[in-house]
């Protein structure tokens, strides 16, 4: 049977370039975000492009109880999922950490962490039973690199690749491997999400830079994902050309 992967935050960006990448090479998929019309619109377009095995699940993953409900669903559906991409992520405003709204800080934090653990802890003890898994979790240079304006995101992602490194310990008698891809700026809706849809604030993040694509990690995660058995890769650090840390970022070219 073909293999099978979970993905969150599959209806934009890192997470639907994904999902096409692995829906092209034959994965059954199920997806999951809040947005039912969107992940709808995701798995039309690869049921037709890819001929591919879509499920979809509408979740908040900051929502404990709904995570295990959609998890026992998933298992229904397509079996412990071979791999487990746990890409919902956001971050929420960019002022210093006083001024930051308790509402941003609370969603980066459990969208960000709470929820990656416990998507990660609906699906991890299917894979340790079944010895054989793969998780994919996405972490972020702000995670290497802390910046201005982005001190709870950045220790967000920062406690993704410490999360990714724990858990690595704990199955290291299993064949489940786990890879933190860290990348630097991709140009997606990420910017507008954070700035509140201010689309002009968004856009001038992207200005003069030759960002990387959602394409780019996409292919990035099929690489770690074609790898033999004896391989584990732990991280990934992929950065636009034209930077050199996480927010350092040239725009004169
Ligand atoms: P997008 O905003 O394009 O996509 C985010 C996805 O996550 C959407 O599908 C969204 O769908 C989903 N999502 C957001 N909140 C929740 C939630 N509470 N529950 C379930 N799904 C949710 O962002 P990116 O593709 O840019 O980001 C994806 C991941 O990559 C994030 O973890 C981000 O931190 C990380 N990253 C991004 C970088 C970038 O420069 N863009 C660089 C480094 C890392 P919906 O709103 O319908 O729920
Ligand atoms: C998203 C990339 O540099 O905007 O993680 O924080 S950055």
């Amino acid at each position: 049977m073909s293999q099978s992967a979970f993905i969150t935050g599959a209806t934009s960006g890192i997470g639907y370039a994904t999902a096409k990448v692995l829906a092209s090479r034959g994965y059954r998929l199920g997806i999951a975000a809040r947005n039912s019309e969107k992940l709808e619109a995701v798995k039309q377009e690869l049921e037709m492009k890819f001929n591919s095995e879509v499920y979809t699940y509408v979740l908040d993953v900051r929502d404990a109880e709904a995570i295990k409900q959609v998890a026992a669903q998933a298992v229904q559906d397509m079996g412990v999922p071979d791999v487990l991409v746990n890409n919902a992520g956001l971050a929420r405003g960019l002022e210093s950490y006083e001024e930051t709204d308790e509402a941003d800080i609370i969603q980066m934090v459990d969208t960000n962490i709470k929820g990656l653990f416990l998507v990660t802890h609906a699906f991890l003890p299917g894979m340790v039973k079944r010895n054989t898994g793969h998780i994919i979790n996405l972490g972020s240079t702000a995670g290497l690199y802390a910046y201005k304006g982005a001190a709870v995101y950045c220790a967000t992602k920062a406690a993704v690749k410490t999360f990714s490194d724990g858990i690595r310990i704990d199955t290291i008698d299993t064949d489940i491997k786990v890879t933190t891809i860290q990348p630097g700026i991709v140009h997606t809706p990420f910017s507008e999400v954070r700035f509140h849809g201010d689309k002009k604030r968004a856009d001038a993040v992207y200005e003069g830079v030759d960002t990387l694509h959602p394409e780019d990690i996409a292919d990035v995660i099929a690489f770690v994902l074609d790898r033999p058995l004896r391989v584990q890769i732990s991280d990934i650090v992929i950065m636009a050309d034209q930077q050199a840390t996480g927010f350092m970022v040239s725009k004169t070219p």
